[in-house]
């Protein structure tokens, strides 16, 4: 009976043991299983920027997300830029096309694109740092919502077009009252 016993304790301590090496290894799998980061899969493709002597400008391109998620665009960052903005083209009251930061990012649906086009949506650079003159070459840093990053070159290149207006403010107003963020 003695044995018995203390061959049931030990198989129980066995299994205890066999039980928390389980445990121990187990939170392993799913939380450090490298999840796909969509900084490491996004691309773009006809990257671009507008040239501009001064004040703000735009860079095109489009954008390619290759998994089986939507991926979202939080923010944009550049040297070229004092400030990096993600921006949308809408008709103002009067018909107008004007341009403001768009709600909640650039959303780049699973298995598809995302176009960044003068006129509709843009990589907007507020108070450039220096002249953007054709040829020379501007980076750019996308931050994603999963808060991984995909950095890219784009050219830049005379373009006559994206003139459209700053919603809320004057053209050239880049100033702190001259936002019209999330209407
Ligand atoms: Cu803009």
């Amino acid at each position: 009976m003695t044995i018995k016993t203390q061959r049931g304790t030990i198989a129980a301590s066995i299994a205890a043991l066999l039980l928390l090496a389980g445990c121990a290894s187990e939170p392993a799998t799913p939380s450090a299983a490298p999840t796909q980061q969509a900084g490491d899969v996004v691309t773009i493709t006809d990257a671009w920027v507008k040239a501009a002597p001064e004040g703000m400008t735009a860079g095109f391109g489009v954008l390619e997300n290759p998994t089986g998620e939507d991926v979202t665009v939080v923010s944009v960052q550049t040297p070229a830029a004092k400030a990096g903005e993600l921006h949308e083209t809408v008709a103002d009251d009067s018909g107008a096309k004007v341009m403001r930061q768009i709600d909640g990012g650039f959303t780049i649906p699973a298995d598809g694109a995302f176009k960044l086009e003068p006129g509709g949506n843009h990589l907007m650079l507020m108070d450039l740092t220096a002249p953007l003159k054709a040829g020379q070459k501007v980076t750019f840093t996308l931050t994603f919502s999963d808060k991984s990053t995909m950095s890219f070159t784009a050219p830049v290149k005379d373009y006559s077009g994206a003139n459209e207006n700053y919603s809320g403010g004057e053209h050239m107003d880049m100033g702190d009252g001259g936002m019209d963020e999330g209407k």
